[in-house]
């Protein structure tokens, strides 16, 4: 078909769609945002243990394993996620929610079994390409159906018009595994516990700017899932790879992020600036400063997320962006850069994985497709 009318058939798609968001600046109008209810620690499956960070909840992982995440976790984490969706509802954004799920409840495949873990962190799971929503294959044996708690809504999408797509389910056998897997060292080339054995991929590990996505590879995202997505999206998009220096990477949202047109934000613990690629290079690369520490011991060992957890934040629109007022760096560094911080208070959701742009799954962003680049 002339390129011409692929393009006029998707522009009359995204205006029929409830479903359309194709970056992650445009003006916000709905999102999805998580649900702590039922949460139950992550399985102490290799996958998961490889990318819990070092210390406490690390060595207590395969201790908790499958048990239900603890009141004194689950309440403030769950004060500060009713704060958040009631500052989106005042900025006049819809806020839809999955479904509560006993995640505790045992689940098996003819190959394995396992509990569940939460629907914390939509982004994770769920990637929205213009008015396509694509289910992705997931690697951690816990989050195996955990769309599933969003298929009310994926459903409501879909009657009023939406694509709605789930990428090949994985087996995740043990071909898919380094059996001799080891974090890499300081200085050491970065390596990942997957092999090439079926495609996977979390959708945090994408981030998009219209027709260019970019992506890093990780413990939870192989090459031929980047292929997968890659040939499922077909010629009017391009997808780009980013080098990062994490020794143990899971989710690209704390490496960069495109935050307007022409301005990315980096992580520079991640980010050698000179391997970025090439068409990037008119790009405003925004250095993230040095995150503000978290000295509560409780937060600390509870945290399933790393310090660069700063960098995970929302952007309403290509100026407001939703920041924890803990991190006074990261707030005044947005306004040198010409944003405009809204504050919320997030710091407990790391147990659960994640902060503002993790606890979310933009469903309808005012704009269309364009080239940044
Ligand atoms: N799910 C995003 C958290 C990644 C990190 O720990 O840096």
């Amino acid at each position: 078909m002339d390129a011409r009318l692929v393009n006029a058939e998707a522009e009359s798609r995204n205006q029929l769609s409830p479903v359309n968001s194709h970056n992650e600046w445009d003006p916000l109008e709905e999102i999805i945002v998580g649900r702590l209810e039922g949460a139950t620690m992550p399985s102490d499956h290799p996958v998961v243990t490889c990318n819990i960070p070092k210390g406490a909840a690390a060595r207590a992982q395969s201790l908790v394993a499958g048990l239900r995440y603890p009141k004194f976790m689950v309440e403030p984490a769950q004060r500060e996620l009713d704060g958040f969706i009631a500052l989106l509802q005042s900025l006049g954004i819809v806020v839809r929610r999955p479904e509560p799920v006993d995640h505790k409840k045992r689940f098996s495949t003819p190959y394995w079994s396992s509990r569940g873990f939460c629907n914390s962190c939509p982004r994770d799971a769920i990637l929205v390409i213009g008015d396509e929503i694509i289910e992705t294959p997931m690697v951690w044996p816990c989050r195996y159906f955990e769309t599933h708690s969003y298929r009310p809504i994926f459903k409501d999408y879909f009657r009023r018009g939406a694509r709605w797509t789930s990428a090949p389910k994985p087996q995740i056998t043990d071909e898919l595994f380094d059996p001799d897997f080891r974090p890499p060292a300081k200085g050491e080339p970065i390596t990942y516990i997957l092999t090439e054995f079926e495609p996977v991929f979390d959708a945090a590990d994408f981030v998009r700017c219209g027709r260019d996505l970019f992506v890093t590879r990780s413990n939870v995202t192989n090459a031929l899932g980047i292929e997968w997505l890659g040939r499922h999206l077909g010629p009017a998009y391009r997808i780009h790879e980013i080098e990062s220096r994490c020794p143990n990477p899971m989710h690209i949202d704390t490496t960069i992020l495109p935050i307007a047109p022409g301005k990315l934000l980096i992580n520079p613990e991640y980010i050698d600036t000179s391997r970025l690629p090439d068409i990037l290079k008119k790009w405003d690369i925004l250095v993230a400063p040095e995150p503000n520490p978290i000295d509560d011991w409780m937060l600390k060992i509870t945290s399933l997320c790393g310090k660069w957890l700063s960098m995970n934040i929302l952007m309403i629109d290509e100026k407001r962006v939703i920041v924890d007022p803990h991190h006074t760096g990261m707030m005044r560094a947005l306004e040198k850069w010409g944003f405009e911080p809204i504050t919320c208070e997030f710091l407990h959701y790391a147990a659960f994985g994640g902060a503002f742009h993790c606890a979310t799954l933009d469903i309808r962003r005012r704009g269309s497709l364009q080239s940044y680049f």
